[in-house]
């Protein structure tokens, strides 16, 4: 082997013994970044004592689905002082549930269970709507949240 070809080969190592390095390292990163992501929003785990609402946004409507199977769209039926927890997923692109009054938004987004939970302390009638854009109809998906004694 000349010399000319064991520099080439040097080259050649120096540069995949960085490039292996960088790469591992961008592994470890990016792994121990997602699983600290799981943690803090681990969508299974739902309050004790908490009514779970089935969220789903599709184009366009929001469709809420009860513990007792029955489900509502567009408008949204909870008991004042009563805890719940919403589940969110979206059936086709990125929507967004906003209820201004209570300050409470979450994304609906496909393939990726959201939740939030809350509860309302007085009783009557709120505005939600989508405030993603989220195709033509996307103003269609509003309604009201009726909050019963
Ligand atoms: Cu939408």
């Amino acid at each position: 082997m000349n010399s000319k070809t064991r520099t080439e080969l040097l080259y050649v190592v120096v540069v995949l013994v960085v490039l292996m390095a960088a790469a591992g390292l961008n592994i470890v990163y990016v792994l121990g970044h997602e699983s600290n992501i799981a943690t803090a929003k681990d969508p299974s785990t739902v309050p004790a004592g908490s009514t779970v609402i089935n969220v789903t946004g599709y184009q366009w409507a929001w469709q809420f689905t009860y513990p007792n199977g029955t489900s509502s769209t567009d408008v949204l039926w909870v008991h004042v002082n009563t805890e719940y927890t919403f589940q969110v997923i979206s059936k086709d692109v990125i929507h967004d549930l906003l209820i201004p009054a209570l300050g409470l938004q979450v994304y609906a987004v496909p393939g990726h269970p959201n939740q939030v939970s809350f509860s309302v302390n007085k009783v009557g009638s709120y505005i939600f709507e989508c405030v993603e854009y989220c195709g033509e109809d996307h103003y269609l998906m509003r309604g009201t949240m009726e909050v019963l004694s």
